[in-house]
Formats: C-alpha cells, sequence, structure tokens
C-alpha cells in the first residue's frame, strides 16, 4: 500500500475510533441515570455539604443545572469531591462527567490536559489575606517582601505568586500544601504571613476561621482567574450540553425568567422567553443537543438563573455577600454574556 493511502485510511481509522470512543458521555450519563460532578471538597458558598449533609453551592447548583438539562431532575447528580491535584485525572480517568470546582481556564490545562472548558462561570483573580491583629501596618499586597506565604501546589495560584513576587523584586518564602486543610490549619496557626488564593476562595476561608474579623483581604488582585466548568475533550455533543446549560441561565436572567415567575413565563408572549422556555409550536431547541424542549424550563425550575444561584449561594443572599463585579450581566456593565439561543 502506499503511504499515502496508509496515512488516509489510518486517519480515518483514529478518526472513527476518537468519535466512538469518546463521543459518549451524554449516553453515558443517561444510562447511568446522575452527573457525576467533581466539586470542591469543601469550600463554602462554592461546593460544601450542608448541615443536612447535601451539597451546596455555586458550583455544585451548577452540576444540577446539568442534571436538570438532562434529566428534569437536578438531583440526579452524583457529587465526587476532588482536590485541585487529583481534579484533572478525575476527568481523564472518567470518574467524573463534569468538573465543576473553582477551576481556571488556561492555556496549558486547556491543550495539554485532554480537558476543555466549556465557558466561565465566575470570573475571579488571585488576592492575599492576612491576619491583622497580627501585622497591623499591613495594608497592601506590596508590602509583603519577605513574608511567609502559604499556598497550595497543583494551582495557578502558586505559579501566579512566583511571578508577582519576582516583578516586584521582592522575595517571599513559600508555603507549600498539597492540602486545603492543611493549608488552611497552616495559616490558622501563624504559620504563614499571608495566604494566597482566589479571591472567591479567600471569602470563603475567612468565613471558616476562628475569628474571621480579624482577616483582611487586600486591595491587589495580581492575576486574572476565569473559573468555569471542564469536560473531557473530543465529545462535543456533552461540551455542548454542559456549555449551553450555562448559556442558559445567564440568558434566563438577561430576560428575567425565574424560580418564582416561570409559570407565568411559559404564558409569556415575548418570542425570545417563549423561544428559550421551548414554548414555540416548532420548537427544536433541544434537538441538536440530544436533549428535550423543555430542557431549559427544567434548569430554571431545579436551580433557578445565573443571578439566582449566584445571590443565594455567594452573593447578597449569602453569608459570603461577594457583590456581582466582573459577574454582573453584560447589560449591567459586567462580563457575563451568553450566545444566542435560537
Ligand atoms: N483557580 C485556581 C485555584 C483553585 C484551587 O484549587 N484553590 C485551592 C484553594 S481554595 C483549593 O481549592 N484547594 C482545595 C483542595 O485542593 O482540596 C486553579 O484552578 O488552580
Amino acid at each position: 500500500m502506499n503511504k499515502l493511502l496508509v496515512g488516509i485510511l489510518g486517519g480515518a481509522v483514529m478518526a472513527l475510533g476518537v468519535s466512538a470512543a469518546s463521543a459518549q458521555t451524554l449516553n453515558d450519563v443517561k444510562s447511568a441515570g446522575s452527573v457525576k460532578c467533581g466539586v470542591h471538597t469543601g469550600l463554602a458558598g462554592f461546593a460544601a455539604p450542608n448541615d443536612a449533609g447535601e451539597w451546596a453551592g455555586f458550583d455544585a447548583d451548577f452540576c444540577r443545572a446539568v442534571a436538570a438539562a438532562v434529566f428534569g431532575d437536578g438531583e440526579a447528580v452524583t457529587f465526587v469531591p476532588t482536590n485541585a491535584t487529583e481534579r484533572f485525572t478525575a476527568l481523564q480517568s472518567g470518574e467524573i462527567d463534569l468538573l465543576s470546582r473553582n477551576t481556571t481556564w488556561t492555556l496549558s490545562r486547556d491543550t495539554t490536559l485532554g480537558l476543555t472548558f466549556a465557558g466561565v462561570n465566575y470570573y475571579d483573580g488571585q488576592g492575599f489575606m492576612i491576619n491583622s491583629t497580627a501585622l497591623p501596618d499591613i495594608n497592601s499586597a506590596l508590602q509583603l517582601s519577605g513574608a511567609a506565604v502559604c499556598v497550595q501546589s497543583g494551582t495557578t495560584t502558586e505559579l501566579n505568586l512566583a511571578d508577582y513576587f519576582a516583578a516586584n523584586n521582592m522575595e517571599y518564602n513559600p508555603v507549600v500544601f498539597q492540602g486545603f486543610e492543611e493549608t488552611n490549619a497552616a495559616y490558622e496557626a501563624g504559620r504563614c504571613d499571608a495566604y494566597t488564593t482566589d479571591a472567591s476562595g479567600l471569602y470563603a476561608l475567612r468565613l471558616t476561621l476562628a475569628n474571621p474579623d480579624e482577616h483582611v483581604v487586600l486591595p491587589e488582585i495580581i492575576s486574572k482567574e476565569p473559573l468555569g466548568p471542564a469536560v473531557r475533550q473530543g465529545d462535543d455533543q456533552w461540551f455542548n450540553v454542559v456549555k449551553w446549560s450555562l448559556y442558559a441561565m445567564i440568558q434566563a436572567e438577561e430576560l428575567g425568567v425565574t424560580q418564582d415567575n416561570l409559570e407565568e413565563m411559559l404564558n409569556s408572549e415575548n418570542p425570545e422567553i417563549r423561544r428559550i422556555l421551548g414554548q414555540e409550536d416548532d420548537s427544536t431547541i433541544g434537538e441538536g443537543l440530544g436533549l428535550e424542549n423543555d430542557w431549559v424550563v427544567n434548569i430554571i425550575r431545579e436551580v433557578g438563573n445565573y443571578g439566582e444561584v449566584f445571590d443565594r449561594n455567594i452573593g447578597a443572599g449569602s453569608p459570603l455577600a461577594i457583590a456581582r463585579g466582573l459577574n454582573a450581566l453584560w447589560t449591567d456593565g459586567g462580563l457575563q454574556y451568553a450566545m444566542p439561543i435560537r
């Protein structure tokens, strides 16, 4: 056989192999009866077991939104706690179908780990927290030269920390841990002058400290941390289900469709609302995704729109009380913008 033919055949076999082997997640999820969703081991407001032992939080609710889109049931989720290091292997190995865990979208992760980010559900940035009782004169990260800084391995945090101190000609002593609990315990015990992670993580962690009021998040944000859900590479159908679940939540907020007014909205005459809720007679909004036409209705009924999920878990209606900031809708000066659902 000539080389060209071998190449073409090889390519065709590979292409078939890839699509047959990996473009299966939606079917696998449907036959398993639940979405296996990788979450944090316990980050208040994002994903942590509540008093009733149920997973609660912004990232946990995104798992529920995808389950609602697929099954019409937000509880059809198997939550799999993952730490910063094991989260990517869990996705690669098929232990989880979806990673919904304060994970930053970067070039290297997107191109070398066999995964694909489906969007950004939280625009974040890295910050520093200090104990203001121990360090009353520090009010800027630029005063941290010589500091011992608690940081977790396997994170973008560790890399940005090195860049920031180098760029500002400052020295520091990294105190690196693998686990979240260890890092937090070391900080609380005063083994580090500062703790660094995503600002959202700092606010969540502060709530769990013995004296939250003693701890101050410094004003500098030293990086971009676009956090979002990720899926395995090579399965466009599942990627689309996850990506459009996020867009649907954002679009529902833009259209004013909420958990409370959903029934009313099902009778709306606004064509955009009718379309997103699958209420047009010739609706096909589920077809290309392999879902029913009421998949958005199910997401809103089960978890609410993007703003509701934000407020309830991490925003104004929660102990974290994080401002919408960059996560406001584009119509309110923020960056959250859904592609058109039509
Ligand atoms: N967004 C950053 C940091 C995310 C991250 O893993 N942060 C730490 C601090 S909040 C964490 O979640 N640790 C918990 C653990 O590994 O169990 C990333 O994707 O690398």
